[in-house]
């Protein structure tokens, strides 16, 4: 099991199955999701159209996470996952952590090995990174760590340096995370 951390563009990720940071409509959007339906062309929305049509009639929900075809992306799936807007009232991490969470359950119940997983919730819905990237790195931490988990390979794919240095010292607090290329 290993967890690394690379500057980069999610969608350029040769991986088993690449994170979104999607909204409850699983409908697209901006930031990852945008960059996700556009790179991987129109099948992503087709089949996201059909879980809602289906069992995600209302939705899904904050912290949950559901898996579609990556379409054109190198990757084999996509697992959309709807993460927590920032709140400065209410402490909304056990959300967080359940995103990342839910997608490494889904991604091994895919028979998934690698994953690659975007900032969560730190663009548009404004979570401050440094805390983001502590709940995540620890919410992978313990999930894969308790044994029942097949995915081998997380890799955090921080779109620019600030994220990537922010995520690079709670990793080195953690005592995890290599780098890649
Ligand atoms: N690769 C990796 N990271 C990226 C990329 C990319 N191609 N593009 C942006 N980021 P965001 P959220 C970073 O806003 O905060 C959408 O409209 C970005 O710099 O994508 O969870 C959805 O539909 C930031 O650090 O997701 C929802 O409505 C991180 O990815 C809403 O945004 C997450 O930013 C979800 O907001």
């Amino acid at each position: 099991m290993r967890i690394e951390l690379v500057e980069g563009d999610i969608t350029e990720q040769q991986v088993d199955v690449v994170v979104n940071a999607a909204n409850s409509s699983l409908l697209g959007g901006g930031g990852v999701d945008g960059a996700i339906h556009r790179r991987g062309g129109p099948e992503i929305l087709t089949e996201c159209r059909a879980l809602r049509a289906g069992h995600y009639g209302k939705g899904l929900k904050t912290g949950e996470a559901v898996a579609t075809t990556a379409g054109r992306l190198p990757a084999r799936w996509v697992v959309h996952t709807v993460g927590p807007v920032w709140s400065g009232d209410e402490d909304r991490s056990a959300l967080l952590a359940a995103c990342h969470r839910n997608c490494l359950h889904v991604a091994a119940d895919l028979g998934a090995h690698t994953v690659a997983f975007p900032a969560i919730s730190t663009g548009i819905y404004r979570w401050p990174v440094e805390s983001a990237a502590e709940i995540a790195l620890e919410a992978v931490l313990s999930t894969l760590s308790t044994g029942s988990c097949s995915v081998e390979l997380v890799r955090f794919v921080l779109f620019g340096t600030a994220a990537y240095d922010v995520f690079r010292e709670q990793a080195d607090a953690l005592g995890v995370g290599g780098d890649s290329v």
